[in-house]
């Protein structure tokens, strides 16, 4: 069976979490505290140098970090990547974009304030995570706003990507309500079949 060495809140192990529910493909979770460096013992730095999850384990023993290059693996010839290579392009430039410009915001002030202890984080630091999160979040709002989902037409792996810390930037306490078309779309992937909450632990 899959493993995927996981943290619940992470969104970057909610992204797998998501696409093997939506394939219909088990797999067992292991929980890490990231809080508490559990990723950055000699045992999980032996499976993974960079130490950190999401990191997914195949019954051969092969393993696969990267949020995002998991998903590319997992979504091929599925649903959940069009076939045209073009669009695929399109698809990991829109996955590029979440790990440059959303998620080093978005995520990391989440992290700050849901999971640190927010009296502990610098109100300037915060500030600048702010502002380039909504400046990502305007990116995407243009995108969305004529628009159902990122690729062409259909649900993939792209929207899975960046629904993953959108969808939570409540609690980085950023606001959605100036942005119609995001929100929409955030609705529009919650409706997808096989949906499931990131608050969902056992899968197996
Ligand atoms: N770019 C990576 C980011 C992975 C990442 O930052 N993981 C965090 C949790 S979301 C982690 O493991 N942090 C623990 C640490 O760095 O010690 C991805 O998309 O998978």
């Amino acid at each position: 069976m899959l493993v995927l060495h996981d943290n619940l809140g992470s969104g970057n192990g909610y992204k797998v979490r998501l696409l093997l529910s939506q394939l219909g493909r088990p797999f067992r979770r292991i929980e890490y505290d990231v809080t508490k460096g559990k990723t950055r013992t000699e045992e999980f730095l032996a499976l993974n140098a960079d130490g950190r999850i999401p990191l997914l384990q195949f019954p051969d023993g092969r393993v696969l970090a990267q949020s995002n290059a998991i998903l590319f693996y997992l979504s091929q010839n599925t649903a959940y990547l069009p076939d045209d290579g073009f669009a695929q392009a399109e698809v990991l430039q829109w996955m590029f974009f979440e790990q440059y410009s959303h998620e080093p915001n978005i995520a990391v002030a989440r992290y700050w304030l849901h999971f640190l202890d927010p009296s502990q984080v610098q109100q300037a630091q915060l500030e600048e995570k702010w502002q380039k999160g909504y400046q990502a979040l305007d990116v995407m709002e243009r995108r969305l706003s004529d628009r159902n989902f990122l690729v062409g037409d259909g649900y993939c792996i792209a929207d899975i990507a960046l629904y993953a810390y959108t969808h939570v930037a409540d609690e980085a306490e950023m606001d959605l309500s100036p942005y119609p078309g995001i929100r929409r779309w955030l609705d529009r992937v919650a409706e997808q079949p096989g949906h499931v909450l990131i608050t969902q632990e056992d899968f197996a």
